[in-house]
């Protein structure tokens, strides 16, 4: 039986208030766009069957490399996360799944957390290994890396935890690992640029072959940090050689932070889909590096054309096409639930304003090289104020009209600041 966190009643209540006015901007929209020729319907199916993950680490204050200010309330271990991201899959309807990382979402019994996230009605998504920390029970440090060690039997323990990060998965029913490492080099020479190469595809190997049939290994390439002068998978174009030198089931996650500034994200999109290794996302913004800055809050534009490509993606191969789309965020001023909640509803609209795309006159426009009307068909649908079709998605699935609003009505951190014990001092990178 599932017992959602907020009385469903409330829910229900809170979107009574609304639905008159939700009701009228959305038949005023159906009428706008039924004369460019969409069905508000069809858009409003769409975005119902779309869903992101949330990550159980986003669900806590993340802090930065100098410092983490709790808030009162916030979880301290993976059971409260679990409450806290389904709180925002009742509100949001958009987030049905966590992705667990480990070491730091250890339990006892995973068999018993899988029916505690059903029971919450939530599901797992990929899992995440973390060799880029040392854990006290250790024999060895990730000081000088992990899958890339020079030492052996670094990268032994290296590739032993992401198989156990697998194992587990599988009794969580997962369908994928995510490995990101932090492997790289602080000085010039330091490092041999392609036997540290050589040795992460041969390690990475060993975790490929530890695959069940039906999962996918995920490779987060990212520019720098920790490392600060060569990251072994610094970029798509590395993270690329790997996932084709491993196989099939290897494939590419990009996330939005973790480029060059200025970067045309949405070409590494379209080009890593020609490859058929277009295999995850990872949602967050950025204005300087990897901030981890909240979905959409810095460039929406740039989310709104990522999506673009990924419909077109979506256009050419319907079949094949995947991609598995997460949050990744660190929330440092806000309360993480709502970050969430309005990080999705960023990541949904942009989601949606790219199904608006009229893709035919798109491609008769490129086709004809007439710059300014290719142009103006991504600015007609990036104009549109797509929250009638949002809520009335979320409302028909039991969310709420008003995320946010009624998040803050329910004082859920309020309540859980009485119950919960308080999280530590200390700094925390995520
Ligand atoms: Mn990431």
């Amino acid at each position: 039986m599932t017992t959602l966190p907020l009385p469903q009643e409330a829910v229900d209540s809170h979107n009574a208030r609304h639905a008159a006015a939700l009701d009228e901007d959305y038949h005023a929209l159906s009428r706008t766009l039924g004369r460019r020729g969409i069905d508000i319907d069809a858009i409003k199916t769409k975005v119902s069957g779309f869903t992101i993950a949330t990550p159980s680490w986003a669900t806590g204050r993340g802090g930065t490399r100098f410092a983490k200010f709790a808030i009162a309330g916030e979880p301290t271990n993976i059971h409260e996360k679990l409450e806290d991201c389904a709180v925002v899959q009742q509100l949001s309807r958009a987030t049905p799944r966590v992705s667990l990382h480990f070491p730091w979402d250890r339990a006892d019994d995973y068999r018993a957390l899988r029916q505690e996230a059903d029971a919450l009605g939530l599901g797992f998504d990929a899992v995440n290994s973390n060799t880029f920390q040392d854990q006290a029970d250790q024999p060895h440090s990730y000081r000088n890396g992990s899958l890339t060690a020079s030492d052996a039997a670094v990268r032994e323990q290296a590739i032993a935890h992401n198989i156990d990060c697998i194992e587990i998965g599988k009794t969580l029913g997962s369908n994928a690992i995510t490995v990101w490492i932090g492997d790289g080099s602080n000085f010039p020479g330091q490092q041999d640029f392609n036997r540290a190469f050589d040795r992460y595809v041969e390690s990475a190997k060993s975790v490929y072959d530890a695959l069940p049939a039906t999962w996918r290994m995920l490779l987060e390439h990212k520019l720098f940090e920790p490392a600060f002068y060569s990251t072994v998978i610094a970029d798509w174009g590395s993270s690329l050689m790997a996932a084709q030198e491993l196989g099939p089931k290897c494939q590419c996650l990009v996330d939005l932070g973790h480029h060059a500034p200025n970067v045309n994200i949405e070409q590494i999109v379209a080009r890593l889909h020609r490859a058929g290794k277009l295999g995850g996302f990872h949602f967050n913004d950025s204005k300087y590096g990897d901030d981890d800055l909240d979905s959409g809050s810095i460039n929406p534009h740039q989310l709104f054309l990522v999506f673009n490509e990924l419909a077109e993606a979506q256009a050419r191969n319907p079949a094949t096409f995947d991609p598995a789309y997460m949050i990744d965020q660190s929330h440092n001023v806000t309360d993480p639930i709502e970050s969430l909640l309005s990080s999705t509803e960023a990541i949904v609209a942009a989601y949606a304003k790219a199904a608006l795309v009229d893709r035919d006159a798109l491609h008769d426009a490129q086709e004809r090289n007439d710059a300014m009307m290719a142009f103006q068909t991504l600015r007609t649908a990036y104009k549109v104020d797509v929250s009638p079709i949002l809520a009335a998605a979320r409302a028909e699935k039991g969310g709420a009209i008003d995320p946010l609003g009624m998040y803050r009505q329910s004082h859920w951190r309020e309540r859980k600041a009485q119950e919960r014990k308080p999280v530590g001092l200390g700094a925390g990178i995520v």
